[in-house]
């Protein structure tokens, strides 16, 4: 946190990113803040807190225009104001096709592999390529100096580093790439993939969460623009300036904010269970995801229900509470999914349940953090079994939170967090027999085992935390500029 301080002191720092870190709902004569469930909100939002600097996103709770002054900003956490919201407003056709289209439709399953196919149309190319020069001139009107900081992040803004570049060529433009990048010959389905590729090489740096996407980017590079790519340095250049595509994985803060550990683990573990109406020694598994069929939540049900035909000793005996974000359901294929995972829990619940004790509750809601620690603390075991995802902080969370440690994480090898977390029990999500002998390892562990996995994975997430994350970006980026800086000077 302190390098953060020190290398961005003064700095002009922009970050750009689809999603708002606050939302203002309408709520009745009320306007009530929320923290959307986002893995990038929760790295970025206490690095922003650190540096202070402007956040522009799109502006997409009912109330946010209400709340802005007149330049569309806002200065935020409301408790403490620490940095700026600027907002950018997209009409529904700009949202329609940038957003849902090319985003979601298009780059998100392209870049998993989840088995649906992406669906890319010209009309959403258009408003996507629309959307990122809109985001571009803010960019360029938050600027204070001819050389800022710019963040951006993710696979909403692939156009942006070069825009921008464009406008500000001495600009530092750190793009962070959340999700996977897959092979050349996936990426190839994209009919604009050059532009998508030129677009990021704008970037002085691009980042990825594992060495695998890095490398899987410089392959595409090679087998489709021109660019020299040189793999020593892992840096590519197409024309103008060099991109250092580099690996950083991202984290969480830590420790955890206070007020998501406040409740005592004894007390979540009761609360928790009453909340449900389970008895206080019933055994409870947790799942936390947005609602995403890459999130494997299929997969996790069956795993389930194999452990009940397995051992139904533990039918009545254990339930898993799935608690599910609702995400992008203007997406046909997320409301397909959303009906069949509610469909499954209702089968698998027919099928187990004992004294009227489901062995599944599934909760698609909002909820705030701290109730999702407070499930995280009560839970004996967290399943994360993504089929494909480029971290996954839910994992970390899980970790972050049991500062009894207590609790087994089960987690998919196809996250990048499996790499960097060896202690949990790696799971190949797609095979239900092994996630049904993992789920039973967990639930019969021996508190010392529990303890002793526990702490090594508390270990890595302490140290390599998201300020660890944005430090290294940053100090990457400042050498960057000390070096141009020295050329620029030295002719
Ligand atoms: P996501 O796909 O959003 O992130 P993840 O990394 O797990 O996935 O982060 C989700 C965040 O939202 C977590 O902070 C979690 O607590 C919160 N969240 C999830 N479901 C929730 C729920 N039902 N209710 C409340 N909060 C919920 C993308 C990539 C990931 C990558 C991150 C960060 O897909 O691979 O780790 O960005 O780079």
């Amino acid at each position: 946190r302190s390098i953060l301080h020190s290398e961005l002191r003064g700095e002009d720092v922009v970050v750009v990113s689809n999603r708002e870190p606050y939302l203002h709902q309408r709520k009745g004569t009320r306007i009530e803040v929320q923290r959307p469930a986002s893995g990038l909100v929760t790295a970025l939002e206490p690095i922003m807190r650190a540096c202070s600097g402007t956040w522009i996103a799109h502006g997409s709770g009912s109330a946010d225009r209400e709340v802005v002054d007149k330049h569309d900003r806002i200065a935020v956490p409301p408790e403490k104001p620490a940095y700026q919201i600027r907002r950018v407003w997209l009409t529904r056709e700009e949202e329609a096709g940038y957003y849902f289209g090319f985003s979601n439709e298009g780059l998100w399953p392209l870049c998993h592999i989840a088995h649906v196919r992406p669906t890319f149309r010209t009309s959403d190319w258009e408003q996507y390529v629309a959307v990122n020069r809109k985001f571009a001139k803010a960019v360029v009107s938050e600027s204070r100096t001819k050389n800022p900081i710019i963040l951006v992040q993710d696979y909403h803004f692939a156009l942006l580093p070069k825009m921008i570049r464009e406008e500000l060529p001495d600009a530092t433009i750190i793009t962070f790439w959340h999700i996977p990048w897959p092979n050349p010959e996936s990426f190839a389905i994209c009919p604009w993939r050059n532009e998508v590729l030129e677009g990021l090489l704008g970037s002085s740096i691009l980042g990825f969460h594992t060495q695998f996407h890095c490398n899987n980017f410089v392959d595409t590079v090679d087998r489709f623009i021109e660019a020299r790519v040189d793999r020593e340095s892992f840096t590519v250049s197409c024309g103008g300036k060099p991109t250092a595509v580099r690996r950083y994985p991202i984290s969480i803060s830590w420790p955890p904010e206070a007020d998501l550990m406040a409740k005592p683990v004894s007390d979540c573990r009761r609360d928790m269970r009453q909340a449900n109406g389970l008895p206080l020694e019933h055994k409870l598994g947790v799942g936390v995801d947005r609602l995403d069929y890459t999130k494997g939540i299929m997969e996790r049900f069956r795993a389930i229900e194999r452990l009940l035909e397995l051992n139904p000793e533990w039918i009545g005996r254990y339930t898993f509470v799935q608690i599910a974000a609702p995400t992008r359901s203007g997406i046909e294929e997320y409301q397909h999914h959303e009906t069949q995972v509610r469909n499954m829990a209702m089968r698998i619940n027919e099928r187990f349940s004992a004294r009227g004790v489901p062995p599944i509750v599934l909760k698609v809601e909002h909820h705030e953090p701290r109730e999702v620690y407070e499930y995280f603390r009560a839970a004996d075991l967290c399943f994360v079994s993504s089929l494909h995802d480029g971290m996954n902080l839910v994992a970390k969370e899980f970790v972050a939170a049991r500062d009894d440690d207590r609790g087994v994480l089960i987690l998919s090898q196809f996250t990048g967090a499996a790499r960097e977390l060896p202690e949990a029990l790696i799971v190949n999500p797609y095979d239900a027999d092994q996630c049904a002998a993992a789920l039973h390892i967990a639930l019969t562990m021996p508190t010392e085992e529990q303890r002793d996995r526990m702490r090594l994975m508390r270990g890595l997430v302490a140290e390599f935390n998201v300020f660890r994350w944005a430090g290294r970006m940053l100090l990457d980026a400042a050498a960057m500029r000390r070096r141009s800086h020295l050329i620029g000077k030295n002719g």
